[in-house]
């Protein structure tokens, strides 16, 4: 039987903290899903079709790794693909909380399960948000993505 696992989230963009738990989840599975959840109320500063490939070209070299789009629940997602765990990074305890609902809840609706992997100390400040705020000032965030989401902020900040 194939073990299937997704790492869900928004990926505006991809950053490094991301990039750890998938490879993680990669050597520990035989299919990684990277599934875009979009949220129409939230603004992003790339389309979906942009987080995909930017996904896409970071994620090729783990070589068991496909990332789609889904709009609507997680435990959906989950069910139409037969994927029965989901892996997230937790970098605080701040995380927990929300976490541990969100884990619960989707237990709950579908039997899904969620393991948490503890965040690499070196990506555990690190959020899509952040990333975006000290690149739109000007500040160097070229140890915090791939080369390839660099050059996309760079581009999309400068289009102003
Ligand atoms: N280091 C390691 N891992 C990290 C880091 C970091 N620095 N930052 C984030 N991560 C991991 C976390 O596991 C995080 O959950 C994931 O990467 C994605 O991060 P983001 O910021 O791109 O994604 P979020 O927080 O916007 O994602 C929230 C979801 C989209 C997963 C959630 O809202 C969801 O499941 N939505 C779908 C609708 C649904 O099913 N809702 C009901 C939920 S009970």
């Amino acid at each position: 039987q194939v073990r299937r696992a997704v790492c869900p989230g928004s990926f505006d963009p991809i950053h490094n903290g991301h990039l750890d738990i998938i490879s993680r989840a990669s050597r520990l599975y035989d299919e990684v899903y990277v599934a875009v959840m979009i949220n129409k109320s939230k603004k992003s500063l790339f389309e979906v079709d942009e987080r995909l490939d930017l996904i896409r070209e970071v994620t090729a070299e783990y070589g068991n790794v496909r990332a789609e789009a889904f709009h609507g629940l997680l435990v959906d997602f989950c069910k139409q693909r037969d994927i029965p765990a989901i892996v997230k990074g937790l970098r605080a305890v701040s995380d927990f909380d929300y976490e541990l609902q969100m884990a619960q809840m989707n237990n709950g609706l579908s039997g899904v399960e969620t393991l948490f992997v503890p965040t690499n100390p070196t990506y555990s400040f690190m959020s899509s948000s952040l990333v975006k705020e000290v690149a739109t000032w000007g500040g160097d965030v070229s140890h915090l993505v791939p080369p390839q989401v660099l050059e996309a902020l760079n581009k999309r900040l400068r289009q102003g």
